[in-house]
């Protein structure tokens, strides 16, 4: 059996791109936040369902392992609630 992984990457840069990040249910993931500019307030991002709020340090990689057991749909934002993407498994 061959071991997969799913890693994308997502550049903060006052916005989410992509702000939608489609996983494959079962598979491990994990999504790579980069934050590339001091734009707005999304130097901290939240994962309301998942109870994460992380801050982004502006020109790394902030790496998130996702669970992807079950489908579902996990919406993230910026810390003032106001940019927005989210997370689709199935
Ligand atoms: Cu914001």
């Amino acid at each position: 059996m061959v071991e997969k992984k799913q890693s994308i990457v997502v550049v903060v840069d006052g916005g989410y791109h992509p702000d939608t990040v489609k996983l494959t249910k079962g598979i491990p993931a994990e999504i790579i936040f980069k934050r590339i500019s001091d734009k707005g307030c999304v130097d901290t991002i939240v994962f309301p369902k998942l109870g994460i709020k992380r801050f982004l340090p502006i020109n790394e990689q902030q790496i998130f392992s996702i669970n992807t057991d079950k489908a579902g749909e996990y919406q993230f934002h910026c810390g003032m609630d106001m940019a927005y993407g989210k997370v689709i498994i199935k």
